[in-house]
């Protein structure tokens, strides 16, 4: 059984890989509409992925008898500038999941609940990891410049292994 305490901030973290989900999808259709075939594949991936966590939360919860709760979600931006800062967009917001996820695990602690505690620590790893690669990213688009723009979103695109294929 979910002390309440936890039920409730795991419902909270359903609605935050929902909209990360949904970012990421308005991200991936920007990319694609401006030329980044490479950075759509990676995004539309990146969207998926975030569903995949969304789920593990409404599944975990009703395992555990609690009641998941499916949020309504706000609609992300549509229009994110440059791929310079859309990319500084993406890592700010994984830092922001990674803060929610370690409230989550201080939440487990304060209220003993261990089981959650052990069971969320596949979030933590995935956050790192998450963080990670967005920073690899970054780092690539801070050495190749705006003039080899077409060279990174090539470099992107065998990050999620190949071709347009990857996104359908
Ligand atoms: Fe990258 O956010 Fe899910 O956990």
């Amino acid at each position: 059984m979910l002390p309440k305490k936890v039920e409730t901030i795991l419902n909270e973290q359903i609605l935050r890989e929902d909209y990360s989900s949904q970012l990421y999808l308005s991200m991936a259709s920007w990319a694609e509409n401006n030329g980044f075939e490479g950075v759509s594949v990676w995004l539309y991936a990146q969207a998926e992925e975030e569903r995949v966590h969304m789920l593990k939360l409404v599944r975990y919860i009703n395992d555990r008898d609690g009641v998941a709760v499916i949020p309504g979600i706000n609609t992300p931006p549509t229009d994110f500038g440059d791929i310079f800062v859309m990319f500084d967009q993406v890592l700010a917001h994984e830092k922001f999941i990674s803060g929610s996820i370690n409230e989550i695990v201080a939440m487990c602690i304060a209220e003993n609940d261990f089981t959650t505690q052990n069971w969320i620590q596949w979030f933590v790893t995935e956050q790192i990891e998450e963080e990670a690669s967005v920073k690899t990213i970054i780092d690539k688009l801070k050495l190749l410049g705006k003039n080899n723009l077409y060279m990174f979103d090539r470099d992107i695109l065998s990050m999620r292994g190949g071709g347009s294929a990857a996104a359908e």
